[in-house]
């Protein structure tokens, strides 16, 4: 940890190849030892893409495997249970979910029974691209594609019930932030019981770093609730508290619906490429409309159940530049938003909740501390509109705040302690920064 201070760019790059290597298992990547244990959907897409720089069979493993256990319906679930022997390392487990209770279950596989963000299209678009569009993987991407187009196509034909082409999820875990302050504001909407359950995850990682006791008793009861209805998405955006238009998972939509459109031209296919502009048009329509707060110049999450914005501003809320859903003049705007974000440079960009809100805390989670994908997702969209000088920035700051503290899974955002610290929080060899730290290092920026 303290050595990864001196790191140069070579250390840094054998490393990250020695973390993913140690995290592969048989067809697939744990995204951190002792912690997560199986696949996890979106984590699987930074990883492949990571992969797609020096072993591209791994690559089109890594997503085939997340593919088998796609659902009839074209759900992707978030989490794979592969391994029966980590059962008992890792809650809520395949027993709590009960998938078998949805008519829709793949009874192949162990899952979960929620998703996460649908990063799929533009990954399969990037690892085309890295492999200089190599026969081998033209085939992977043509038998992949029409398995992203169902993905795409239960999101819009089973989350969206009032047809704006903003998707809804439906659990904080589908969007990838597990705990983000956002949410808070739901979990003081109902009650939910105490549970009573073994941590697994503050065996390993400080409890100051992970979500509240409190927090998961309200994370579990909503699955419990969803259960007593059989995971039926009609009665759940009839009935669940939780129903959230959240700007990150509608970016990846959105920018997985332009690589799809890309692909499918190339490869023919003709309908599908048809359908997936109308969406995508209504998607981007309504994502600036409705998401987009003037005042504070960034994105925001959406509340469908109350009808108005979540409190509070979070690291998703510049998703959007990934997908290039901003007009040039908003972008701009979103450049102030982010240095705000870095307290006049005092923070490594980009803090995954807002500084200056009181429920800011910078080592608990996705409640203050940076992340490498979120970092990653805005130095590529800063990039498509041409703002070089701020992608080098975020770039710059992401490569600092590994070297000082590791492959951690986040990370301590003051600069002055980073340095003296030494080290990050959660997960300590984490597969996806380890994987966006190789695509980094192999951008020219
Ligand atoms: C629940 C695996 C996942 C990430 C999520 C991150 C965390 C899981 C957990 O770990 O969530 O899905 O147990 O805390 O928040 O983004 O995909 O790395």
């Amino acid at each position: 940890m303290g050595n990864d201070q001196f790191m140069g760019n070579d250390q840094l790059l054998n490393r990250a190849l020695q973390i993913l290597q140690t995290n592969n298992r048989d067809g697939y990547t744990i995204p951190g030892a002792g912690i997560y244990l199986f696949q996890w959907k979106w984590d699987s897409g930074f990883i492949a893409l990571g992969y797609s720089h020096f072993d591209l069979q791994k690559a089109m493993v890594e997503m085939e495997t997340l593919f088998h256990a796609q659902w009839p319906n074209g759900f992707v679930p978030h989490i794979i249970f592969h391994s029966d022997a980590e059962r008992k390392n890792y809650f809520p487990d395949a027993a709590f979910y009960h998938s078998s209770l949805s008519e829709n279950a793949n009874l192949n596989f162990e899952t979960a029974t929620l998703t996460q963000p649908p990063v799929e299209g533009w990954v399969l678009e990037r690892i085309s691209q890295n492999s200089n569009h190599m026969a081998e993987v033209q085939d992977f991407v043509k038998k992949l594609f029409p398995k992203v187009m169902a993905q795409h196509e239960y999101l819009y034909e089973n989350r969206d019930p009032f047809h704006e082409g903003l998707v809804y999820i439906q659990h904080n875990w589908e969007s990838g932030t597990d705990n983000s302050p956002v949410w808070d504001e739901i979990w003081n909407s109902f009650e939910a019981p105490e549970y009573n359950f073994s941590r697994k995850d503050t065996r390993i990682v400080k409890e100051e770093q992970r979500p509240a006791k409190r927090e998961y008793d309200y994370y579990l009861y909503i699955i419990d609730l969803f259960k007593k209805w059989r995971y039926s998405d009609a009665l759940i955006a009839k009935k669940s508290p939780f129903l959230v238009q959240d700007p990150l998972f509608n970016s990846m939509l959105v920018a997985s619906n332009k690589s799809l459109i890309r692909l499918g031209k190339q490869f023919g296919f003709s309908q599908d490429v048809k359908r997936l502009e109308r969406w995508n048009k209504k998607s981007v329509s309504a994502f600036n409309e409705k998401l987009f707060d003037k005042g504070a110049g960034m994105y925001r999450h959406f509340d469908l159940r109350g009808g108005k914005w979540l409190d509070g501003l979070t690291s998703s809320g510049f998703a959007p530049l990934f997908a290039g859903i901003p007009s040039q003049q908003r972008m701009r705007k979103m450049l102030f938003a982010l240095e705000r974000f870095s307290q006049n440079g005092q923070y490594f960009l980009t803090p995954s909740s807002d500084p200056e809100d009181n429920r800011f805390e910078p080592q608990r989670y996705w409640r203050g501390p940076v992340w490498v994908n979120m970092n990653w997702l805005i130095i590529e969209g800063l990039k498509s509109y041409g703002e070089r000088d701020w992608a080098h920035r975020i770039k710059e700051d992401t490569l600092q705040m590994v070297r000082e503290q590791g492959f951690f899974e986040y990370f301590e955002p003051d600069k002055e302690k980073s340095r003296k610290q030494g080290f990050g929080y959660g997960s300590q060899q984490f597969s996806w920064t380890a994987a966006l730290v190789i695509d980094l290092l192999n951008d020219t920026l």
